[in-house]
C-alpha cells in the first residue's frame, strides 16, 4: 500500500483470485482506485497471510491495456463497437443457429475464475434457455479428475477434509502437489507444524525437487505416467502388513477383495521396475502411511494431469479408506482444487456436470431441475454427460459446433497440441464470442469480444478447496465500459428472451444477491447445500465451509465424519465408471455394486502410458507451474515484481542428462514432441534424470516476442484421461538439441522447484516494496 495516505483508504473484503487455497483479503481503495491488499487475520484460511501473486497480482486490474469497450470482427479486422451492436450480433447469431441448426450447434466454454452467480446463470442459460448440452469449463483441464476421483470414491464432489487437518495430522502425503509454489499460505501452514514441537512427517511423490520434497521424510520421484504402479505398492504393502482398519472396512465400504487382489502383483520390487524408484524408498513410504495416526493426503496436477490420472487418484482415496482415516481431526482427503472459484464451476454445472451435483443419468434428478426452472425435463435430459472440454473442440473442428463462447479462459495457450487448437479457433465456420479482460491470443482471433469487469470491479461469492465459501465485494468502478460477467449474461438473457413454461423470464434474477438466492434454492437438501447462507453472514468475519443448511449456519468442517456417505443410488452424483476404461456403470449396476450407499473402493491395474520415452524422443516430458506466474500470464505478467522474478520460458535438466548431453546453465536449446517445438534456454536443477519440465505460463501474445515457438502446449498430445477426460499434460516425450551457446543463466527463479545447481546464479528477487504509479 506504499504511496497512500492510510487515513483516505477504505477497505473492500475478497479473497484470493489467483489459486484455490482462498485466503482471505481486504482491498485498498483511494478514491476509486485499487492501491494495495492486505490479508484478513479473521479468516480461517490464511489467518492474514498472503503470497506473492496476491501482494502484487491485483496491480494488473489497472493495466494501461484492459479491454474497456467490445470488439466486432469487420473486414478481418476487431474494431471497436458499442455494447447493443455486439450483444445484438451474439444473439442473432444464436437465433439463427438455433432455428437452422438446433441447439447442439451452440457451445460454451468457461472458467473456473469467475463467481458462483455467474456460473449458476451461464448453466441456466445454456441448459434450460439454450437447451444446449454442449457446456464445460476450464476445470476440465484442472479438476475433472478430482470431481471424478470423488465421485468415484463416495459417490459424489465435495472434499472429505478440512485445512485445519494440517494442524492435527502426524503424516501429511503429497501426491503429485507442488503446495510450495501453488498454494504457499497451505505451506505456510505446513512449515508451522515443521518447526513446532510435534512435527509431522512428510511424504512427497513428484519427479522433481520442490520445496515439499525438501522437507520430505521420503521423496519418491517416479518417472512420470507411472502414478498407479507406485500406489499400487504402497497399498500392497499396507494390506500385507495388516496396517488396516478391519472394522471401518466391513462397516463403511464395499470393494476391499477386488483391491486385494489386484494389488497382490505390485511388489515394491514391481513397481520399483516400473517407475525407477528404489524399493526400499517405497517400503518406506508405505510404512511411514500405514503406521499414521491422523494421515493427510492431497493430490494435484501430478496425478490429476498425468496418464491414468482418475485411476491414480482414486487410490490415495483408497489408502484412506482402508486406514479409515477420514472424518476426524487429522484424517482427511484433499483432491484439490486449483483455480480459485473451480468448486463453484462443479456445483453450478456450468462445466460437464448438472446444476447442485445431480445425477443426469438420475431422471428424478432432471425432474428437480425442470421443476426448479419451470421447464420441460425433455429439454434437459441428454444421453450424456455434457460434453467435455476436448470433445468441444472436436466438434468445433468437425464443423457441426458453429458458435462458441468462451469466457474467462485462454484456450489458445492452455489446451494441448496448440497448432491444432489454434486452426480449429480461426476456422471461418466458428463463431467465437470471447468474455475476456485483455485482448488474449484467444480473444485476438474472436468474431466478437465483450470486455469483462473482474475480481474487485464486481460483487459475488466463491468457494475454495476447503469447502470456504467467500463473500467478494466490488472494491472499485470497472475501467471504460467493462461489464461483469454477471451484467452480460443477464443482457444476452434479455436479448434472447428466454421464457420458462409459464411465459415468465428463465432468468429471473438481476443483480448478484438475487442471483445467489436463486442458487440457494437449487442447492436445497444436496452436499453442496448454501440455503443457511446470506451475503450478511459472509460480510465481516471469516469464510464457511459448506454443508450450510439452514439449521447449520456456520457450516460443516469435515465430511463424512458419521462415516455416511453421499453415494446411495437415489442421491449420488454418479453411478462410475470403469477408472481404467471409462466406461459408464450404469443405474443397475450401480445399484448392485451400493445398495446401501457407503463408499467404494475401487482397484485398477496399471497400464504404460502410449506416448514415453522411446529412441526417437529419449525424455519424459512435463509441464507446470512457477510460484510466481498465474497460467498465461494475463494477470501476472503486468505486474512487474511477478513478471521480473520469472520473465521468459525455461526448460529444466537434471545434472546427469546435462553432462550426457553436453548441455550447461543458460544454453538455448530447441524441445520436439511429435506433437511441436519451442525454444528455451536450460536450468540445469535437481529434477530426476530422463525428465524435462517446461512451465506452460508462456504464450505468444507478447509485444516483445510474439514467436510460436515457446508455449508448452506446442508440445503436449491430444490425449485425455478416460475417465475424467481432463488432458494429459505430464506425460510425453521429447528430445532436445543445442541452438546456441549461453551467456548467462537461464531466466528461471532460483527460489523454488526450479533452483539451479550452479550457486553462482544470482538469486531471484520479487521486490517487495511496492510503489503506485499516480501519475496514470
Ligand atoms: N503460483 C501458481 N499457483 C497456482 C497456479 C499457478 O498458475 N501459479 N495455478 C493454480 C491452479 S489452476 C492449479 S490446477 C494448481 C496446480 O498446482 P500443482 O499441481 O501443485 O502444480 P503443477 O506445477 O501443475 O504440478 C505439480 C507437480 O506435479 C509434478 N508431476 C509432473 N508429472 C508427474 C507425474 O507423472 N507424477 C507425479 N507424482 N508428479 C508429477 C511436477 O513435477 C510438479 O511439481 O495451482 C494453483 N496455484
Ligand atoms: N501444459 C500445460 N497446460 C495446462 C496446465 C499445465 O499444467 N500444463 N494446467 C491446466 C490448468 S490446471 C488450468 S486451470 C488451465 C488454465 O488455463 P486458462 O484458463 O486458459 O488460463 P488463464 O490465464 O487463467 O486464463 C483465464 C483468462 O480469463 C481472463 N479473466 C480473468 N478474470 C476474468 C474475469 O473476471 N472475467 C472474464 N471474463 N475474464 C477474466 C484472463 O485475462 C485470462 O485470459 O491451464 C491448463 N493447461
Ligand atoms: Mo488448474
Amino acid at each position: 500500500m506504499a504511496g497512500a495516505d492510510p487515513a483516505s483508504v477504505r477497505w473492500a473484503q475478497s479473497a484470493s483470485i489467483l489459486h484455490s487455497n482462498g485466503d482471505a483479503l481486504d482491498i485498498a481503495v483511494e478514491g476509486d482506485r485499487m492501491v494495495g491488499v492486505r490479508g484478513r487475520a479473521s479468516d480461517r484460511v490464511n489467518r492474514g497471510r498472503l503470497d506473492p501473486k496476491d501482494l502484487f497480482g491485483w496491480q494488473a486490474n489497472a493495466a494501461p491495456d484492459r479491454l474497456t469497450r467490445p470488439l466486432i470482427r469487420r473486414d478481418g479486422h476487431l474494431v471497436e463497437t458499442d455494447w447493443d451492436t455486439a450483444l445484438d450480433h451474439v444473439a442473432k447469431r444464436t437465433r439463427t443457429l438455433l432455428r437452422e441448426q438446433g441447439p447442439e450447434a451452440i457451445g460454451f466454454y468457461t472458467s473456473g475464475q469467475l463467481f458462483l452467480e455467474e456460473y449458476y446463470t451461464l448453466g441456466v442459460i445454456a441448459h434450460a434457455g439454450i437447451g444446449t448440452n454442449h457446456v464445460d469449463g476450464n476445470t476440465r483441464l484442472c479438476t475433472a479428475t478430482a470431481a471424478e476421483a470423488l465421485k468415484e470414491s463416495f459417490g459424489c464432489d465435495g472434499q472429505p477434509g478440512s485445512y485445519t487437518d494440517v494442524d492435527h495430522a502426524d503424516v501429511i502425503a503429497l501426491f503429485g502437489h507442488n503446495v510450495a509454489e501453488t498454494q504457499s499460505i497451505l505451506w505456510s501452514r505446513i512449515l508451522d507444524r515443521l518447526a513446532g514441537g510435534d512435527p509431522p512427517q512428510l511424504i512427497c511423490v513428484d519427479p522433481r525437487p520442490t520445496p515439499v520434497a525438501e522437507h520430505a521424510l521420503v521423496h519418491l520421484a517416479p518417472l512420470p505416467g507411472t502414478n498407479v504402479a507406485l500406489m499400487n505398492a504402497l497399498l500392497h504393502e499396507i494390506l500385507a502388513h495388516g496396517w488396516i482398519d478391519e472394522q471401518y472396512i466391513a462397516v463403511h465400504t464395499v470393494g476391499i477383495d477386488d483391491l486385494r487382489a489386484c494389488v497382490a502383483d505390485y511388489s515394491p520390487e514391481v513397481a520399483a521396475r516400473i517407475c525407477d524408484v528404489p524399493a526400499a524408498d517405497i517400503r518406506e513410504a508405505a510404512r511411514v502411511l500405514g503406521t499414521a495416526r491422523r494421515l493427510l493426503s492431497t493430490v494435484l496436477q501430478g496425478f490429476y494431469q498425468s496418464h491414468q490420472a482418475t485411476a491414480a487418484a482414486v487410490q490415495v482415496n483408497n489408502v484412506h479408506l482402508v486406514r479409515g482415516m477420514l472424518g476426524r481431526p487429522g484424517c482427511g482427503v484433499l483432491q484439490m482444487n486449483g483455480q480459485p472459484t473451480a468448486q463453484n464451476t462443479r456445483e453450478c454445472g456450468a462445466d460437464g456436470d448438472i446444476a447442485g451435483f445431480r445425477n443426469w443419468a438420475n431422471a428424478a434428478h432432471v425432474q428437480e431441475l425442470a421443476d426448479l426452472w419451470n421447464v420441460d425435463a425433455g429439454r434437459l435430459s441428454h444421453d450424456g454427460p455434457p460434453t467435455h472440454a476436448m470433445q468441444l473442440f472436436e466438434l468445433a473442428e468437425q464443423g457441426s459446433l458453429q458458435m462458441l463462447w468462451v469466457s474467462a479462459t485462454n484456450p489458445a495457450v492452455s489446451l494441448p497440441e496448440l497448432r491444432r487448437i489454434r486452426s480449429i479457433l480461426e476456422r471461418d465456420s466458428l463463431f467465437l464470442v470471447v468474455q475476456d479482460i485483455f485482448l488474449t491470443e484467444t480473444a485476438a482471433v474472436a468474431d466478437v469480444v465483450l470486455p469483462a469487469a473482474t475480481w474487485g470491479e464486481k460483487t459475488g461469492t466463491f468457494t475454495n478447496a476447503d469447502r470456504t465459501i467467500h463473500l467478494s465485494d466490488q472494491a472499485v468502478t470497472p475501467p471504460g465500459e467493462a461489464r461483469s460477467d454477471l451484467e452480460i449474461l443477464l443482457d444476452y438473457a434479455r436479448r434472447m428472451d428466454f421464457r420458462d413454461r409459464d411465459g415468465n423470464p428463465l432468468v429471473h434474477w438481476h443483480d448478484p444477491e438475487s442471483a445467489f438466492r436463486a442458487w440457494q434454492a437449487c442447492s436445497a437438501g444436496r452436499p453442496c447445500d448454501y440455503t443457511g447462507l446470506s451475503y450478511t453472514l459472509l460480510r465481516g468475519g471469516s469464510g464457511i465451509q459448506w454443508p450450510c443448511p439452514a439449521d447449520r449456519p456456520e457450516g460443516t468442517e469435515r465430511l463424512y465424519a458419521d462415516g455416511k456417505f453421499w453415494s446411495r443410488p437415489d442421491y449420488c452424483e454418479s453411478y462410475g465408471k470403469d477408472i481404467v476404461t471409462g466406461e459408464s456403470l450404469g443405474e443397475a449396476a450401480y445399484r448392485e455394486l451400493n445398495p446401501e450407499g457407503r463408499a467404494m473402493i475401487k482397484a485398477a491395474e496399471f497400464h504404460p502410458a502410449k506416448e514415453r520415452p522411446s529412441a526417437d524422443f529419449p525424455f519424459a516430458l512435463i509441464t507446470g507451474r512457477t510460484l510466481y506466474h498465474f497460467h498465461t500470464r494475463t494477470k501476472t505478467a503486468r505486474a512487474p515484481q511477478l513478471q521480473g522474478a520469472a520473465p521468459q520460458v525455461w526448460v529444466e535438466i537434471s545434472i546427469a542428462d546435462a553432462q550426457e548431453w553436453d548441455i550447461a546453465e543458460g544454453d538455448l536449446i530447441e524441445v520436439t514432441t511429435p506433437h511441436g517445438e519451442i525454444r528455451a534456454r536450460v536450468r540445469v536443477s535437481r529434477i530426476r534424470r530422463g525428465v524435462l519440465f517446461v512451465p506452460f505460463h508462456y504464450g505468444y501474445w507478447d509485444a516483445d516476442d510474439p514467436a510460436h515457438d515457446r508455449a508448452a502446449n506446442e508440445l503436449t498430445p491430444t490425449a485425455w484421461d478416460p475417465a475424467s477426460k481432463q488432458p494429459i499434460f505430464k506425460t510425453g516425450a521429447a528430445r532436445l538439441r543445442l541452438l546456441e551457446r549461453g551467456t548467462g543463466p537461464a531466466p528461471a527463479p532460483t527460489t523454488a522447484a526450479s533452483a539451479p545447481v550452479d550457486g553462482s546464479v544470482p538469486p531471484t528477487v520479487c521486490a517487495n516494496a511496492l510503489v503506485v504509479d499516480r501519475s496514470v
